[in-house]
């Protein structure tokens, strides 16, 4: 069993593109800026956007992060989007998500501009990404993609299983990996909350990537021996022994299920951290392309 490191591979990510920044700037270019919108001030979400900036901080971006009120009007919302999609300082932006509940979503993600759109989310991107055309690829299935590449995992032909429809993940991966490409070729099976015999599915598959969201859901008996697993799944569990008073769990019952596998992602460590890394590949692609 290997384990497939996010961490450092995300950490030698970030020193590549630092690199590239002190070259664009060595040729008097601008570096790239990345803002993100915050709504609120939930828990996660505010971690989340937190190792985002500090990220761009690390690899020599300019960041802006912009803290709206949870009360904000979905069209006050729009107005700070279009604001962002006009700025031309800025190369890329996120909103961070889940909205709160009165704000419609897709309303909010349709009106990034798509050139501005790095984590991917568009319409317009998903589609040139599923059509094999220049696109942002959301920033967890482009890690995920990433690490396997980077470990040299050959995936052609072998039989993949994912778990779990989400736009930003489980769709997404499921096309990716069924792609022509280095990191492709493979078989794809997409299994979901209404799919039956999904533990019959997962035994039998080379590759089996869980993003469901339920803490140790994928145990030893339901993966093959040599399988490769990928852990999608952070869910916060309350942890009086940990300083923060929760820690994270994966999908995966980890200690029973790595001994069988012959890679396998942790929680934390594993996918997380490409996630972050990721998306400022896709800034700095964002000023590239502009
Ligand atoms: C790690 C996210 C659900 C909903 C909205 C490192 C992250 C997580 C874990 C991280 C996530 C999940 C992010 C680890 C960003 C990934 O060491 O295991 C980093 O920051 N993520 C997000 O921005 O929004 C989410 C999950």
């Amino acid at each position: 069993m290997q384990i497939l490191d996010g961490k450092k591979t995300a950490q030698d990510l970030k020193n590549e593109i630092q690199a590239e920044v002190s070259k664009m700037k060595a040729e008097g270019k601008r570096e790239p800026h990345l803002a993100a919108v915050l709504v609120g001030n939930d828990g996660a979400s505010l971690t989340y956007v937190g190792s985002k900036v500090r990220s761009c901080e690390q690899v020599g971006f300019q960041s802006t992060l912009v803290r709206l009120e949870d009360s904000i009007s979905e069209e006050a919302l729009l107005e700070e989007i279009a604001k962002l999609n006009a700025d031309r300082s800025i190369d890329g932006y996120i909103v961070q998500l889940p909205l709160p509940k009165h704000i419609n979503e897709e309303r909010i993600l349709m009106a990034v501009d798509p050139v501005k759109d790095v984590d991917g989310f568009h319409p317009s991107n998903f589609g040139k990404m599923a059509l094999e055309m220049q696109a942002f690829i959301p920033a967890t299935p482009f890690g995920i993609v990433e690490l396997l590449k980077r470990y040299q995992i050959d995936i052609q032909g072998k039989e993949c299983v994912v778990i779990g429809r989400s736009h930003i993940v489980g769709r997404p991966i499921s096309i990716l990996l069924s792609q022509k490409g280095e990191v492709g070729n493979a078989t794809v099976t997409l299994t979901h909350s209404r799919s039956k015999n999904i533990e019959q599915l997962t035994r039998k598959a080379d590759i089996v990537i869980s993003a469901l969201g339920i803490p140790e859901f994928l145990k030893a008996d339901m993966v093959k021996d040599g399988a490769i697993v990928i852990d999608v799944g952070i869910t916060r569990v309350p942890d009086e022994t940990h300083p923060k008073g929760y820690r994270i769990k994966g999908d995966v019952d980890f200690e029973n299920v790595a001994p069988k596998t012959s890679f396998i992602t942790p929680v934390p460590g594993g996918v997380g951290p490409m996630t972050i890394a990721m998306l400022l590949k896709n800034t700095l692609l964002a000023s590239q392309w502009r």
